[in-house]
């Protein structure tokens, strides 16, 4: 057994006592035995860390389930969840895609009984996944009904004016603001809020992927290469694809975060594995939005994989590795396949260990 597994608590105690489950099973086999305990009162109450290290606690998972319903998402179905906007046709024939984003104070469970305040976009953290092609004219029709001002911050090109910045963009509560550019560059991008202060809004939630597709007929030399990664094309769907987006939760407000997580809950991933039919190659969208820690990364057991550094080539960046790093807003496209392995699990993680400890833990599972 490996030793992060036995480890037992980091020096955030967070997830002391009883939201964590008995030592001594795996942290697979436990997800799968392990009957739901009995989870820590919440009615409401934020999660405060620095409850006293609790002795007979080894493994380090958070049993039973969030809510998902109440929540509002799940974190299985945003990895495949695209928001692609409402499409009508511009007088010069282009393509105009809309969309409609709502700032709204929502408070979401992280870890079983773990509650934290969220600012989110459409009521979820992530916000939706944003969806586009290469060219496309982008409609954002932002309405903040929430109880703070805030931004959409796009990463991708557009004019000053459409930053989304305070003095460019920034949208009282009560208020709405129409962010209008093309799609440019293609790639694996994300926006988030940039108001002040920027690393509070940015870690209540709002942030969220923003992929613009590759228009193949722009890309006549990489033409297939396009088509797989244009959405819905009969190429595209031969892939299985997945957004991945990493973030951490500082749920006592001292600058450090004490839940990590793919998608926003801790331990999902480990408690439901990710199924991948071996025989269909799998893309993943993965964006780092971290906040107070200066790199997440993403490592991949018994398998390789090729790496497009923010998804804006055709061509890998790095090919054949099994870890990457990404820094706060970095992003990028990882191809893997899993043909002729044998079925299992196989796990990916951080290849920082007290993440793993804390929540980012996940696993596929490969199957015939
Ligand atoms: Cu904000």
């Amino acid at each position: 057994m490996r030793d992060w597994i036995l480890k037992g608590l980091s020096r955030r105690t967070l997830l002391s006592g009883t939201a964590l489950a008995a030592a001594g099973a795996s942290l697979i086999g436990l997800a799968r035995t392990q009957p739901v305990a009995a989870q820590p009162g919440h009615g409401g109450h934020h999660a405060h860390a620095g409850a006293s290290d609790h002795p007979h606690t080894h493994a380090n998972m958070a049993v039973g389930d969030v809510d998902v319903a109440k929540n509002g998402f799940d974190p299985s179905k945003v990895l495949t969840d695209w928001d692609i906007g409402t499409v009508t046709q511009l007088p010069d024939g282009r393509t105009l895609r809309t969309y409609e984003i709502v700032a709204e104070d929502k408070e979401i469970e992280i870890v079983p009984g773990i509650f934290f305040p969220a600012w989110t976009y459409n009521g979820r953290v992530p916000g939706p996944s944003l969806r586009a092609t290469e060219g496309e004219r982008l409609r954002i029709v932002f309405r903040n009904e929430s109880s703070h001002p805030h931004t959409m911050h796009f990463h991708g090109i557009h004019s000053a004016r459409m930053d989304g910045v305070p003095g460019a963009g920034e949208v009282m509560p009560g208020a709405e603001f129409v962010y209008e550019f093309d799609a440019a560059p293609f790639g694996c991008h994300l926006y988030h809020c940039h108001s002040l202060p920027l690393k509070r809004h940015i870690h209540k939630g709002m942030y969220g992927a923003f992929v613009i597709d590759p228009d193949p007929a722009k890309h006549p030399e990489q033409a297939d290469a396009a088509r797989s990664r244009m959405l819905g094309s009969p190429e595209n769907k031969e892939w299985q694809e997945f957004v991945m987006v990493m973030n951490a939760f500082d749920t006592d407000f001292d600058n450090e975060n004490e839940v990590y997580a793919v998608n926003t809950v801790g331990h999902h991933f480990t408690k439901h594995p990710i199924t991948i039919d071996r025989s269909k190659p799998v893309r993943i969208y993965l964006i780092n939005v971290t906040e107070f820690d200066p790199i997440n990364s993403f490592h991949l057991h018994a398998n390789f994989f090729d790496y497009y550094d923010h998804g804006t080539s055709l061509t890998p960046t790095l090919k054949t590795v099994d870890t990457i790093m990404q820094c706060q807003a970095q992003r990028g496209i990882l191809e893997i396949s899993f043909a002729g392995f044998e079925p299992g699990l196989y796990m990916f993680h951080p290849h920082q260990t007290e993440f793993v400890e804390l929540g980012w833990m996940s696993a596929f599972e490969v199957v015939e």
